[in-house]
């Protein structure tokens, strides 16, 4: 079983734009922005929709910057993550239902208050490498297998 989503950060002057996940997965957690890709729509319209519906701004570009798998213990769906970056946009990012963004410098990344994979493949990605790698969780959201590899 397996569930393909998208992930978009948005990056100008240094600075990345995360917003605060107010309900569902990944509550009170800060990340990017997307989601599940719908049928009958590609990955990368996938993600413009999903930035848009929870950041009110429209992405001109998108460059895509990795593939990460994770699968909760116990539970056979794995979850295909489309990482993009984008740094063209129109619009400002507002509050939405779903997310409340937020500007971060990439030294001052909220970790302590994100998936706790994101400490993992965060540097490659400022970095401007190419990754795609797993990750197991248990039941709590602990890391039990990790595997990150650049491309
Ligand atoms: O539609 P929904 O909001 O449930 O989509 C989940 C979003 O969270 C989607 O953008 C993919 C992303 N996501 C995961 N797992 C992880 C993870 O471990 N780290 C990060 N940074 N994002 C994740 O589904």
């Amino acid at each position: 079983m397996k569930k393909i989503l998208t992930l978009c950060l948005i990056c100008q002057d240094s600075k990345i734009l995360l917003g605060m996940k107010k309900r569902g997965f990944g509550e009170g957690r800060w990340n990017g922005f997307g989601g599940k890709v719908e049928e009958k729509e590609s990955i990368e319209q996938a993600a413009k929709r999903e930035i848009k519906e929870e950041s009110g701004i429209e992405v001109q570009n998108l460059n895509k910057v990795g593939v990460l798998d994770f699968q909760f213990r116990g539970d056979p769906e794995v979850l295909e993550v489309h990482i993009f970056k984008s740094d063209d946009f129109l619009g400002e990012p507002k509050e939405t239902e779903e997310m409340k963004p937020q500007w971060f410098y990439s030294d001052q990344i909220p970790f302590g208050k994100m998936w706790p994979d994101d400490i993992y493949w965060f540097p490659l990605f400022f970095k401007g490498k190419k990754f795609k790698g797993r990750f197991l969780f248990d039941e709590n959201d602990n890391i039990l297998e990790k595997e990150i590899q650049e491309i």
